[in-house]
């Protein structure tokens, strides 16, 4: 398809200053029936179509079309030629190759407008038959275009007093159902239950502003919980309260609430509300901290093909968790849901690399995931929502292998424990407590059959496993 320039660089083309001029992706590609007829009818190689693809995608996706077209005086030809994209380090076996974007490409500050361009169209080419967007990496410009969270980790930490250690919040069970005054009810509960301890409460991705559980009722009055539990605990608190909105104007009235209320926090589902939403909440600079839900994600992240780690086929088209992680820590969330270890959500074993895309500064790519690491500047580090299916019993496993610098989010794995809500605050304050301590779980449950934790885990078990 490439026809007007070659947008296949020679074998062993590298990009020329790549962290500073150009922005990079990481493709895998299949030929469609279609393609592979052609090929087979022009005896072209496999070889050669893989280039097509490579070099079509690098058209596609920045200067080119299908067809020769006018280059005569002021076509933008001579511009067009110079910008262009170029596929490179194309990987025969594995169908895999990167595309290196010249960064004039772009409009720097606009997300929008980039992926329109570096995955707009090539999704759609019926040339190729699937597709996984795997990594992307930003130019220092355009990194530096954008203000990056807020808080992070380390603002967050500062805003709860709380310097060390995991934080837990509870997403209240059924996720609808409750109204703003049960829902309040059980944010006292669970702030002031056990040693009054336990951090947070959080809306459902899909609790907005409901007939019987209003917006601005819940979150005035949960806040109102929130500041009597802190007075009577000296714990700081926090309520991740979903502002989530198509209108950009109605989520921020719904964050001024939350500050005027004292809250520091607005939660937003970041794929559903989008990039728009994302960056123009962030860019208001309303003192609150984001805290990202990706509900409807796995409508693009989710591939069950083979080819999901770069070897083998791919049956569909995706964007890997990887690139969604950079881009929301680029356009400024505090807190993301990224996944966890063999939690109720698919993850690919990738959750542990996704914590370093979102806190690493000077990320490496992955040895076994095709990833493509990231220098990261001035952007803070981002909390990692571990979240979906958790119980107590899968603590000392997730903060092995996740860090501290995460949120463990339990909705089921409180409201589920046979003998009460205040029993499971009190088991996931014993699981935590333990962790910091250093003593092994399973040990002290022996010892304290009769304990929360211990009820806990008798129900649930140790460790994550996939639940249904
Ligand atoms: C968890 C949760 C979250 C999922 C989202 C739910 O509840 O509230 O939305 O974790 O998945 O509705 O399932 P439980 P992810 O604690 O009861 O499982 O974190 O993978 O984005
Ligand atoms: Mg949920």
């Amino acid at each position: 398809m490439a026809v007007q320039f070659d947008y296949l660089a020679r074998k062993g083309w590298k990009p020329k200053n790549e962290d500073k001029d150009y922005l990079i992706t990481l493709l895998k590609v299949e030929f469609s029936k279609a393609a592979l007829r052609e090929a087979r009818n022009k005896k072209t190689s496999m070889k050669k179509l893989f280039e097509d693809a490579a070099a079509s995608v690098a058209a596609e996706s920045s200067t080119g079309t299908w067809t020769k077209v006018y280059a005569g005086k002021d076509s933008g030809i001579p511009l067009a030629g110079k910008l262009r994209a170029m596929a490179y380090d194309l990987d025969y076996k594995n169908s895999t190759f990167k595309v290196a974007y010249p960064i004039k490409l772009f409009e720097l500050d606009n997300i929008s407008g980039l992926l329109a361009g570096i995955v707009g169209n090539i999704a759609g080419m019926k040339m190729v038959s699937a597709m996984r967007f795997y990594d992307v990496k930003f130019p220092e410009k355009m990194i530096k275009a954008f203000p990056g969270p807020a808080f992070g980790v380390p603002g967050v930490r500062k805003m709860l007093k709380k310097p060390s250690g995991c934080l837990v919040a509870t997403v209240p069970k059924p996720k609808i159902g409750r109204s703003d005054v049960e829902q309040s009810n059980l944010a006292k509960e669970l702030f002031t239950s056990g040693h009054g301890t336990y951090d947070g409460i959080k809306d459902d991705e899909n609790l907005t502003n409901l007939s019987f559980n209003k917006f601005d009722k819940r979150c005035k009055m949960i806040l109102n919980e929130l500041k009597k539990a802190e007075k009577k605990t000296g714990k700081k608190k926090f309520y991740l309260c979903n502002i989530t909105h198509s209108n950009i104007e109605e989520m921020a009235r719904r964050a001024k609430l939350i500050k005027k209320n004292g809250g520091v926090f607005m939660m937003m589902d970041v794929i559903t509300t989008g990039f728009t939403g994302v960056d123009s909440m962030r860019r208001k600079n309303l003192g609150l901290a984001i805290h990202a839900h990706r509900a409807m994600h796995g409508f693009i992240t989710r591939d069950n093909s083979p080819g999901v780690h770069g070897h083998g086929k791919l049956y569909g088209f995706s964007i890997s968790m990887i690139v969604l992680a950079k881009l929301f820590r680029l356009l400024g969330v505090d807190s993301i849901h990224g996944g966890s270890p063999l939690a109720k959500m698919e993850d690919y074993g990738e959750a542990e690399y996704i914590t370093r895309v979102l806190q690493d500064k000077n990320l490496k790519a992955h040895s076994k995931i095709p990833s493509l690491g990231q220098e990261w500047y001035h952007i803070k580090p981002v909390w990692m929502a571990a979240s979906g299916g958790l119980h107590p019993g899968d603590f000392e496993s997730v903060l092995d292998k996740l860090g501290e610098d995460i949120l463990i989010q339990c909705g089921g794995g409180l409201l589920g424990h046979p003998e009460g809500v205040a029993r499971g605050v009190q088991a996931i304050e014993e699981a935590r407590i333990l962790y910091e301590k250093k003593i092994p779980m399973r040990v002290w449950v022996k010892k304290n059959p009769d304990s929360a934790l211990a009820v806990a885990v008798n129900l649930w078990g140790y460790g994550p496993k996939i639940v249904y």
